[in-house]
């Protein structure tokens, strides 16, 4: 057999970059992104073929300390159980920022028996490439990494690399899906992650986090795709915030939400958002079960 596939799981601390590199490999944005952290709830599946190798990557909720509430315990649980399901793993820090979120996630690995190539990301803020050097020493010792690598998933450096390494840890195998295949996602969770990360983009402090977008309605109407969808929030005084002064706030994030499902598709769309309240919906298990994998 001269083909290689296997599953690879993106992991590390939130804000890591894990589903800017994730998007990147697969060279399709379905994951969203921010520069909050935790922006990323579900567990995502994204492939990518090449004529060698076949690699379908699992972008996870960042794994992070504390976090008491319901929504996140299941995405910490998330992030963790998958290591259990893959070939390979990609654990990608901030440059050399060792924390204690990184100490959690090592004591996880010690008990998994998968290759680990550690990614060290964002390194076009490094401000003299010397500093890598430093870096590669003292992360060299923190942990049995079947590799080390460094790259920019923003300014796409180094990502050949990363594929190319990464490739020799596949298992020989058939692929397993289609070569044309993307994602395990739809278009219409695809609008609904946009939907959130516009919101993740404009809102701040906690309401982001408040917010929980369900589409409602998902309808091609001649020419144009007409989509419904309500963001939930969680306390009664967030509504104001979410609509904001003659409603800017909520057209702002719709327009950069329907522009970016537009583009996206390919297609005209029209966007109606609904804001509605679901009490402290994060402890709900009902709704956090949707999360669930
Ligand atoms: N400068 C720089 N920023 C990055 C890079 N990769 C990701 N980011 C930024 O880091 C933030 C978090 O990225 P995201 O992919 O959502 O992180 P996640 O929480 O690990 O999924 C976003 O603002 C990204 O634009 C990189 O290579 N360089
Ligand atoms: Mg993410």
């Amino acid at each position: 057999m001269d083909t290689r596939c296997g599953y690879v799981a993106i992991i590390g601390r939130p804000n890591s970059g894990k589903s800017t590199l994730f998007n990147r490999l697969v060279g399709q944005k379905i994951s969203a992104t921010s520069f909050k952290p935790q922006t990323t709830r579900h567990r995502i599946v994204g492939v990518k073929t090449d004529p060698s190798a076949q690699f379908i990557f699992v972008d996870t909720p960042g794994i992070h300390l504390g976090g008491k509430r319901l929504l996140n315990r299941v995405l910490n649980k998330n992030a963790l159980n998958v290591l259990h399901d893959v070939h390979l793993i990609f654990w990608l820090i901030d440059r050399g920022q060792w924390t204690d979120e990184e100490d959690y996630i090592k004591r996880s690995l010690e008990k998994i028996d998968c290759p680990v190539i550690l990614v060290i990301n964002k390194i076009d803020k490094l401000e003299r490439r010397d500093d890598l050097l430093v870096i590669l020493q003292k992360l060299t010792l923190k942990f049995d990494f079947a590799e080390m690598i460094p790259v920019s998933a923003i300014k796409e450096d180094n990502i050949n690399d990363l594929v190319e390494t990464g490739k020799r840890y596949l298992p020989e195998s058939e692929f397993y899906y289609p070569t044309e295949y993307l994602t395990d996602r739809d278009h219409k969770f695809i609008a609904a992650e946009t939907i959130r990360e516009a919101a993740f983009m404009f809102l701040e402090k906690e309401l982001p986090y408040a917010t929980h977008v369900e589409i409602e309605k998902y309808e091609q109407e001649d020419a144009r795709l007409v989509i419904s969808a309500v963001i939930w929030i969680e306390k009664e005084g967030q509504k104001g915030i979410l609509i904001g002064k003659k409603g800017e706030m909520l057209n702002k994030i719709g327009s950069r939400a329907r522009r970016a499902i537009q583009n996206h598709l390919n297609t005209k769309v029209h966007l109606e958002l609904w804001v509605k309240l679901k009490k402290d919906w994060q402890d709900n298990p009902q709704i956090v079960g949707e999360y669930e994998s």
